[in-house]
């Protein structure tokens, strides 16, 4: 018996076979020229593109639908830099110290480093928060499901409508992150999951030139 509360599936459309290898090819052509950038232009990037990005992020598979995301779009020149000032001593402390040798060797091929001049130059920092429980209107606590996988889920796919709309980004994850709390205001219950910095590439923009894994190093198939 169908539910009385169900509505029909709409909006998928079967690809004849050919179709299907075609968009799929297509789809892999785009997410190849997906590089993550540090050299970031201050062109400006309106809001209502990041809207319709965020709205595509929304759209993700999560757990129970209860979508246990907040994104603060921060484009205010005086909270950028004082998100960088921030960053920059938690920053200036895994280099000089905090970061094992093993983990500064894993990243010397990447060139980064305590200075996070993007935070201020790009257009728009999205700090992406994990609602770790909702808090009811009588104050109640209200668990969330698969947060991290779900809010991880749907950074990807920020990520993913950004590029599609010719935005670059990089994920940037200063640790300890939770001076974003007091910096932008929000509550106990949301835990700063990563900030994302999106903008237009700078013209002479350079990137590590790497390369990503093979099928057979990534699936394995069991048919
Ligand atoms: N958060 C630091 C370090 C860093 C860590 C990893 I793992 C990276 O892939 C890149 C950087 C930073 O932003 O420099």
């Amino acid at each position: 018996m169908p539910r009385a509360d169900f509505v029909p599936l709409e909006g998928y459309r079967e690809l004849p076979v050919e179709q299907m290898r075609e968009a799929a090819e297509e789809f892999l052509s785009t997410m190849r020229r997906r590089r993550t950038v540090r050299d970031f232009s201050s062109r400006p990037v309106p809001r209502d593109v990041i809207e319709r990005c965020l709205l595509a992020a929304g759209t993700a598979p999560n757990g129970a639908n209860r979508q246990p995301w907040r994104f603060v779009v921060v484009g205010s020149p005086e909270v950028k830099k004082k998100i960088r000032r921030e960053a920059e001593i938690e920053e200036e402390a895994f280099y000089s110290g905090k970061a094992p040798q093993e983990w500064l060797d894993a990243l010397e091929h990447l060139g980064t480093d305590a200075n996070k001049p993007f935070l201020e130059r790009a257009p728009w920092l999205i700090v992406i928060f994990a609602e770790r429980y909702e808090v009811s209107a009588d104050g109640k606590k209200l668990k969330n499901y698969y947060v991290s996988e779900s809010v991880g889920i749907a950074t990807g796919m920020l990520i993913t409508a950004l590029h599609k709309a010719g935005l670059a980004t990089l994920t940037h994850t200063p640790s300890p992150m939770t001076f974003l709390n007091d910096l932008l205001g929000r509550p106990d219950n949301e835990r700063p999951f990563l900030i994302l910095v999106v903008g237009c590439p700078d013209g002479d923009a350079q990137v590590p030139d790497i390369g990503k894994k093979s099928i057979d190093e990534i699936a394995v198939f069991i048919e």
